[in-house]
């Protein structure tokens, strides 16, 4: 089935276009375990409205994990839970003068009752963040779950081979 054609299970939202470079990172590991995504730019400061109905419709378009990446003031992740009853997973992006540490705790803090599952700050995050809602996705979908068996080997199976380069390269 074309791409376009497969019905999106999992919504990346942005804060801003300038945080495309790395949530490009979470779409390649979605693709890499043939999960259908969406992407979406919407900013819980600057389009607050649209930010809001986006979340409050997603659940109906099938979605059934949202990932919402930003930076700064990170309150993106916190409004879309706000709004879903969807699993809501945060990515704090390192863009501004304080490094990431302002997106992080922005994300992590949230009241009780509102849950956001807080990725690592940067590239870690954004793929473990396409991993985890694979993994959400997996509960009812098998086949994303074999995927995700070969990933772990496929992983282990690189390890392994820098180890033994590494030994080449040092005639051990
Ligand atoms: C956040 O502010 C965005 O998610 C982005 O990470 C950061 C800067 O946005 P721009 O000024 O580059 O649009 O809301």
């Amino acid at each position: 089935m074309a791409k376009k054609d497969r019905k999106a299970l999992v919504a990346i939202v942005m804060g801003s276009d300038s945080d495309l470079g790395l949530m490009t990172e979470t779409a390649r590991m979605l693709e890499q375990l043939e999960v259908p995504y969406e992407m979406e730019i919407s900013s819980a400061h600057r389009s607050p409205e649209r930010t809001a109905s986006y979340a409050r419709g997603a659940a109906g378009r099938g979605i059934k994990v949202i990932i919402a990446g930003a930076g700064g003031a990170f309150h993106l992740a916190g409004v879309i839970a706000a709004e879903t009853t969807l699993p809501v997973i945060a990515v704090p992006i390192a863009n501004s003068t304080l490094g990431g540490m302002d997106a992080l705790l922005s994300a992590v803090q949230m009241p009780g009752g509102v849950p956001v599952g807080v990725m690592a700050v940067g590239k870690a995050g954004a793929v473990n963040a396409a991993i985890f809602s694979a993994q959400i996705i997996a509960t009812f979908d098998s086949s994303v779950g074999r995927r995700l068996a070969r990933h772990k080997k496929e992983m282990a199976q690189a390890v392994a081979e820098k180890s033994e380069r590494l030994k080449k390269e040092f005639h051990l």
